[in-house]
């Protein structure tokens, strides 16, 4: 059985990486309505793969007989001046993301749940792709942002991200 404060810190992180996903959404949003279309998808995938990783923990709780309690999931920003602040905002969020995930470790060995704490482990690992990822992307945005056409070069590359829930959705 799941660890009690361990089950209740693990739904307040479900409840961050459903933020996540809105905030992604939100950024994929704008972005198709100022026609960066591949900027959108990349931003879009995103939103898809946070949904995942809410649904990791919320699976980890059922399957160890603890109960997931869904938390308000608050409104996320709506508008940002170009994709250059945009992915400013998602790397602090995943940096924000990355310490929430390290607290949870610490809390899992305090609580000596160890079966929550291997869970983490794939999250840790996660973060350290998420804050890449995103850093890469923003490095390339920075590096076009006076160029037009090197920004639509960029988009051209982000459009190519699919992840593998959306393959099935598409089949
Ligand atoms: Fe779930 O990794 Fe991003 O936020």
């Amino acid at each position: 059985m799941i660890n009690e404060k361990v089950n209740k810190a693990f739904n307040e992180q479900i409840q961050k990486e459903m933020y996540s996903a809105y905030l992604y959404l939100s950024m994929a949003t704008q972005f198709y309505a100022d026609g960066l279309e591949g900027i959108s998808q990349w931003l879009r995938s995103q939103a898809l793969e946070e949904l995942t990783h809410a649904m990791k923990f919320f699976d980890h709780i059922t399957e160890r007989d603890g109960r997931v309690e869904l938390e308000a999931i608050e409104k996320p920003p709506s508008e940002w001046d170009s994709p250059v602040s945009a992915f400013k905002d998602a790397l602090k969020h995943e940096e924000y993301i990355t310490g929430e995930i390290n607290n949870l470790v610490d809390l899992t060995e305090k609580e000596k749940d160890y079966a929550s704490k291997t869970l983490l482990q794939w999250f840790v690992d996660e973060q350290v792709e998420e804050e890449g990822s995103v850093s890469k992307v923003l490095q390339e945005l920075e590096m076009v942002k006076e160029s037009p056409h090197g920004l639509l070069m960029v988009d051209k590359e982000l459009g190519g991200r699919t992840i593998a829930a959306e393959q099935e959705e598409e089949e």
